[in-house]
Order: structure tokens, then C-alpha cells, then sequence
């Protein structure tokens, strides 16, 4: 009697014919021919082998290097239950559509087995996911994503309780790419793509959109948030959890080094880019990272900005689509001031300083979470971390100040709903357009987002310590075009606010959008940021809000019935504080 997974790998390949199938066990002796086969394939280099120890540089197909939202799609019996903001197919149309493609596709080739754990081994907010993919590139990465190989096998047993995820290069073709979701299935299918978060199904495929549906059919959250411990001077650790869009500072956040660590302020990384999250017998939300690496933009990566990730990727990193300078080691924009002279770009050309950047703007790392210098001691609690605050944010050049703090659960729902941030390179797409991106999952919410919005409210209820709702900015620019705020490490002063909010001592006031720091509330010693920045950095422009009030109207309108009533009203009273506010005033 053959298994449940093994039927179903078996009905893959006669559709997908492989040369050969290989199940990854994930040992050492594996990943070395999975590098040898990349290698062979001629896209992938190694690296300097005294410098960056068992690292390699992987250059992808040109038309291939960021996540791909238009051929995502949702493909749920009822069109509702995708909703406004998810690209919709009928499942069956998906499959009939997609089946041809990966007729025959891996012929010729290897098709790779890869079980895999999502969270640590040892928890039981961990779940099991298979991929089978006809990527060695993609083996290689999942091997440090995940928890890969017979450790998964050994948990997954005889059972059927797995998410299948088939993936096949096709032949890259953009116009023959698809990444399909069937969450009613618990189903991933992706052809013609063989970057990131569209290849690497346990990522966003499986631990977002499968994942926001489990999560809120079962009562527990799946989100694109980091999670950090902020250890204050008596060596208590509070937990954070952060959504940020894409390219928007999360990794930084997480693995930042305190600029108060003299004071005894420091952060510890858990987590840098998702979060599952249940809540706990204290009465906490809990929350662990389902990842086992760090997918990280590299370029704006450097000594000063990242510390930590600059020491973790000296060994066992892949790098894709960096430069790669005549030492053969890896090179972005960013790193340092002076581009090493005679290097080769991100497609493997001679690169001058007139032919544009050398790295692509969304190269990436893949490292081992464990080589980060500062991974908390608890980053496997198989329980989870207690979390104390969300924090939610975005890239605003105008408009939202440093740090605002809601004045309640719905309240911050409603902040976070109606989040917006102009667009990353991390998606293909016009860069630095504002759009709103509710929880920074508008492109990874499984289903539809007035109820994911609904499920937020509904956890609010059933958490009997709910996490502190915060909003920051640090990307706030000034007349002259420069971000007014330093950032990086320097974002710990901000943490440090919102820790004295939770213990219920931090100096504030209240404003229309919410509750915002007196400019003395901040610890600012050794900065060289003004008295006058930082107002500018804390304003709240009721004239500008009014606008962004109208707007969020517009946005919510789109949702039609579904949206929860909470939401209106929070939107309604929004609209009464803003009138409130006597014109011209601050
Ligand atoms: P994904 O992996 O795509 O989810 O991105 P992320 O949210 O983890 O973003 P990441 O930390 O990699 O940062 C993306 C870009 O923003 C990098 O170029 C960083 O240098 C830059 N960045 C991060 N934090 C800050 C900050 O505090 N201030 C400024 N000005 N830039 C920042
Ligand atoms: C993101 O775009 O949010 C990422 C990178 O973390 S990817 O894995 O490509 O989704
Ligand atoms: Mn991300």
C-alpha cells in the first residue's frame, strides 16, 4: 500500500514525466550534489572559498527576478470568497488551464521530492508541507527556508495531512507563468518561475495565502510579519510582531543593532518576514516563525545598516542575482561607497558605473536563520513567544508621522486595513506608487480581505491580552527630498517608546489618527536630529488626512457589503475627529 504522499507524487510524474525522481533527505552529502548540479546547470557560481565559505552566486532568468501579483490567483469554487483584491480563477479552470503546461515539463529532468516543516521540528503550530519541483536552485534554498528532508518524512508519517505544492520551471516564459492557489484543497500549483516567493512554495504560497485560510477557518493568524524581542536594562524581553510591505524594513527591523545598546536596550531576532500566531494558555497571542532562513534584499545591506546579516551571510548563503566582483565574492548597491573596479553585473556582464546598477534592486540573499549573530535563545520555542505589540507600517513620504499608537483592538484593525505604502522593487511593477496594503498582505491574503479584516476583529474578542496597536513611518521625507528619520538602528528608540506604552508610562498625546509622542517622549541622546525635524517627524497634517480619510472611503467602497460594520464606524469616527480639529491648526 503506497502512502498518500507517494500517490500523489506518483500521479504528478505521469503527468510531468521526469527522467528521474529524487526524495531529499536533506543531508549534507545531498546538498553538496544539489550545488554540483546548479553549478553544471551554468547559472549558479561558487564562491570565494576563503571569504564566503560554501556560498554561491545564482543569476536567474532576466525576465524572472521578483515576485509576479498579476498571474497570482485564488482559485475558490464562489468568486467571493477570493474577493475584490485577489486575481480570481474557477479551480477547475485553473487546472484545465495549467495542466497542459505541466504536461511533459520535467522531461529530460529531475523532479525533487522535498518535504518540509513550516515552524520548528518540535511544535505543534508547525505544519507539514511537500513541494516537488524540477529546480535544483529551489532545493537549495528550501533546504535553508525550511525544515527539509527525512526530519519532515519522520513527523509526516503515513498521514495525508500535508500541503502539496508542485512547481515546474515550464520554460520561464512570462506569458506561460502562474502561480495558483486552491485553498479549498490546500493545493499550490506554480509554473514558469523559478524566483522566491513564486518557486519557494512553503514561503508566501504556503505559510501566507494556504495559511491566512487555515488560520482563519482554525482561529489562529498567519502573518507577513517579523518578530523581534526587545530586551530592556533589568534583561526583561518583550515580544514584537511588525507587518511591513515588501522591502520595507522588516529584515532590517529584526535584526537590528541597538543604537541604545550602552543604556542596556538590545533586540533579539526571531523571525524576519512571517508570523503564525495562536493564543496561548497565559492568555497571550504566541507566536512562532515558520521559516528556518532569511530570504533578505541585499542591496542598501551594509556594515552600518545590518550588522548582523553582513556576519551571517560570510558562509552557507546562496546569493541570486547579485554583482560579483574579480575576488569572486558578491557585490550590491549599497555595500559600501566605491564599486570594486572590473565587475561582472547581475546578468554576468562587464559592468561601468554609466551601465546602471550592477546588483539587481531585488537581489537576495538566502541564509541560514541560526548564522545571525543575533537569533533570540528562544527562536525554536516550540510554544511560541508571547507577543505584546503589533507593529504596522509602510513607506509614506508625506503624511504618516514616525510613530502613532491606536487607541484600542478595532481601532487598530482599522489602522492596519487601511495601511498604504509606495510600491518595492520586490514585485514586478511600477516602484514608488501608494497603494493600500491592509496588514502589508495585500498580495498574500488567501481569501476574502473584508474577512480577513473580520477575522482580525473576531481574534481581538477571543485574545484575553490583546497586543498593543502600533503605526510607524520611518521613511518620512523632508522638503529636500532625504528621509528626515536616520533609521536602522536608530528605529530602537522608537521600540523604546512603545515598550513604556505597554508598561503604561510614556509621555503622549491624542490626536485625530491616534495617540503620537510628545517630541521629549523619545530618548534622543547622541542623535543629531533637531527639535524641529522632529516635530515635522511627529506632525499630523489634519488637512492631509482629510484627504487620505476620503480616499480610505473610496478603498473600503470596494468591499461592498462584507466589510465589517466596525470598520465603518471606525471610518465615521475618524471623519468627526478630523473635522473637529480647528483649520490651519497642527
Ligand atoms: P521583504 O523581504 O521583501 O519582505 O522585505 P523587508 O520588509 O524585510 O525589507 P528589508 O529589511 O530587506 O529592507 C528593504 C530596504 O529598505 C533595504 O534596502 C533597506 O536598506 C531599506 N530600509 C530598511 N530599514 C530602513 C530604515 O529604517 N530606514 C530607511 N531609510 N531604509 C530602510
Ligand atoms: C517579499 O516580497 O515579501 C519577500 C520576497 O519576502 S519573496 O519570497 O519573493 O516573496
Ligand atoms: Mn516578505
Amino acid at each position: 500500500m503506497s502512502t498518500p504522499l507517494e500517490q500523489w507524487v506518483d500521479s504528478v510524474a505521469r503527468l510531468t514525466r521526469p527522467a528521474k525522481i529524487m526524495w531529499c533527505s536533506g543531508s549534507e552529502e545531498e546538498a553538496a550534489r544539489i550545488q554540483e548540479q546548479m553549478i553544471r546547470e551554468g547559472h549558479t557560481v561558487p564562491l570565494n572559498d576563503k571569504t564566503y565559505p560554501n556560498c554561491h552566486l545564482h543569476r536567474s532568468d532576466p525576465s524572472d527576478v521578483a515576485r509576479t501579483e498579476k498571474v497570482t490567483f485564488i482559485c475558490t469554487r464562489d468568486r467571493e470568497n477570493a474577493g475584490p483584491t485577489n486575481n480570481w480563477m474557477a479551480p477547475a479552470d485553473a487546472k484545465n488551464t495549467l495542466t497542459p503546461l505541466f504536461d511533459g515539463s520535467m522531461k529530460g529532468r529531475t523532479m525533487y521530492v522535498i518535504p518540509y516543516i513550516m515552524g520548528p521540528s518540535a511544535s505543534p503550530q508547525s505544519r507539514i508541507g511537500v513541494e516537488l519541483t524540477d529546480s535544483a536552485y529551489v532545493v537549495a534554498n528550501m533546504r535553508i527556508m525550511s525544515r527539509m528532508g527525512n526530519v519532515a518524512l519522520a513527523r509526516l508519517g503515513n498521514s495525508d495531512d500535508f500541503v502539496p505544492g508542485l512547481h515546474s520551471l515550464g520554460d520561464l516564459s512570462p506569458d506561460r507563468r502562474f502561480i495558483a492557489h486552491f485553498p479549498e484543497e490546500k493545493l499550490i500549483w506554480s509554473i514558469g518561475s523559478g524566483y522566491g516567493g513564486n518557486a519557494l512554495l512553503g514561503k508566501k504560497c504556503f505559510a501566507l495565502r494556504i495559511a491566512s485560510w487555515m488560520a482563519h477557518e482554525q482561529g489562529w493568524m498567519a502573518e507577513h510579519m517579523l518578530i523581534l524581542g526587545l530586551e530592556a536594562p533589568s534583561g526583561k524581553v518583550t515580544y514584537m510582531a511588525a507587518a511591513f510591505p515588501s522591502a520595507c524594513g522588516k529584515t532590517n527591523l529584526a535584526m537590528m543593532v541597538s543604537a541604545l545598546e550602552n543604556e542596556g536596550y538590545r533586540v533579539w531576532t526571531i523571525g524576519d518576514d512571517i508570523s503564525w500566531m495562536q493564543i496561548g494558555p497565559d492568555g497571550y497571542l504566541h507566536a512562532i516563525n515558520p521559516e528556518a532562513g532569511f530570504f533578505g534584499v541585499a542591496p542598501g545591506t551594509n556594515e552600518k545598516t545590518n550588522p548582523n546579516v553582513m556576519a551571517a551571510l560570510r558562509k552557507n548563503t546562496i546569493f541570486t542575482n547579485t554583482a560579483l566582483t574579480t575576488r569572486n565574492e558578491p557585490w550590491w548597491e549599497g555595500m559600501d561607497h566605491n564599486p570594486p573596479a572590473d565587475m561582472l553585473d547581475w546578468q554576468g556582464r562587464p559592468w561601468s558605473s554609466s551601465s546602471g546598477p550592477a546588483a539587481q534592486a531585488n537581489s537576495r540573499y538566502t541564509v541560514p536563520a541560526v548564522q545571525t549573530p543575533s537569533i533570540s535563545p528562544r527562536w525554536e520555542d516550540p510554544g511560541g513567544v508571547p507577543i505584546s505589540a503589533f507593529i504596522l507600517g509602510g513607506r509614506r513620504a508625506r503624511l504618516a508621522p514616525l510613530v502613532y499608537e491606536a487607541t484600542s483592538w478595532q481601532h487598530g484593525v482599522y489602522i492596519a486595513a487601511t495601511m498604504a505604502s509606495e510600491t518595492t522593487a520586490a514585485t514586478t511593477g511600477a516602484v514608488g506608487v501608494t497603494r493600500r496594503d491592509p496588514m502589508a498582505m495585500l498580495p498574500f491574503c488567501g481569501y476574502n480581505m473584508a474577512d480577513y479584516f473580520g477575522h482580525w476583529l473576531e481574534m481581538g474578542r477571543n485574545i484575553p491580552h490583546p497586543p498593543k496597536i502600533f503605526h510607524v513611518n520611518w521613511f518620512r521625507k523632508g522638503d529636500d527630498g532625504k528621509f528626515l528619520w536616520p533609521g536602522y538602528g536608530e528605529n530602537v528608540r522608537v521600540l523604546k517608546w512603545m515598550l513604556e506604552r505597554i508598561e503604561g508610562h510614556a509621555a503622549a498625546t491624542e490626536t485625530p489618527i491616534g495617540i503620537v509622542p510628545t517630541p521629549d517622549a523619545l530618548t534622543l541622546d547622541g542623535l543629531s536630529v533637531t527639535r524641529k525635524t522632529m516635530e515635522e517627524l511627529l506632525s499630523v497634517d489634519p488637512a492631509a488626512w482629510t484627504k487620505e480619510h476620503a480616499d480610505v472611503g473610496t478603498f473600503f467602497q470596494g468591499f461592498g457589503e462584507r466589510l465589517p460594520a466596525e470598520l465603518r464606524d471606525e471610518h465615521r469616527r475618524l471623519g468627526e475627529r478630523l473635522r473637529r480639529v480647528p483649520t490651519g491648526s497642527k
